[in-house]
């Protein structure tokens, strides 16, 4: 049977994709940025909102296990000896903490901490990639192109946090390596409502330049189609 799926409500218009060659792509569901006391409200931020779109992630997560197709879990975060991370990150702006400092979950964004991990209720299955980055792409210094090119995937579907920051700046990578890239616009969110919906506007403008983007019922059907 043909792999082949279309969804039609998509954003700019109808998303044509391989079923046999996605994967959906999880970006840092941490607590570190979704949890009280992480590296999102050390900056200032109202974490309340990247909580509110778990549900929707989570049946993102489910449908694509259900229909067989491959879920990757990303985690910003550094070596605990801090070797992967720049001074120009760890010194930028006036957070409460900073990365590698000590909080209520860890250090924070230190890989191994419990801050760093992914949110209970996302958690990856047994077998499930989960790639640790120390940028906010995930193709930069990570092995995740040989993973994808090893699993023959094409099309990625995004979700995750934030919007504008690590999902944006993946989907910008990936479309440059020649990814089909479509984000499920209610499974991300920004700690800035007008930062999401301009991300989502801009990688549909232009004729999808960056990518597509769908609701999850939508792309769940699909993939169950
Ligand atoms: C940020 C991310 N915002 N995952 N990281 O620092 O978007």
């Amino acid at each position: 049977m043909s792999g082949m799926r279309v969804i039609e409500a998509a954003q700019p218009f109808p998303f044509a994709f391989d079923k046999a060659r996605t994967a959906v792509i999880v970006i840092d569901m941490q607590r570190d940025f979704v949890e009280q006391g992480g590296f999102g409200e050390t900056l200032g931020n109202d974490v309340t909102r990247l909580q509110a779109i778990i549900p929707a992630v989570a049946a993102l997560i489910g449908g694509a296990r259900k229909a067989g197709v491959p879920v990757i879990h990303t985690r910003e975060c550094h070596r605990p000896d801090l070797s992967d991370l720049p001074p120009a990150k760890r010194d930028r702006g006036n957070p409460s903490l900073r990365i590698g400092d000590h909080g209520p979950m860890g250090r924070i964004l230190i890989a191994g901490e419990p801050g760093a991990d992914i949110v209970p209720a996302l958690y990856p299955v047994p077998g499930e990639l989960v790639i640790d980055k120390p940028g906010k792409g995930a193709f930069y210094a990570t092995d995740l192109s040989a993973h994808l090119e090893r699993l023959g995937v094409t099309t990625l579907i995004f979700a995750g946090v934030t919007t504008e920051v690590c999902v944006q700046t993946t989907m910008r990578e990936a479309n440059d390596r020649g990814f089909l890239c479509l984000l499920a616009e209610d499974a991300t969110d920004s700690y800035f409502p007008e930062f999401k919906a301009a991300a989502i506007a801009m990688i549909r403008a232009q004729g999808a330049i960056v990518g597509w983007t769908a609701t999850t019922a939508e792309i769940v059907e699909a993939l169950h189609g």
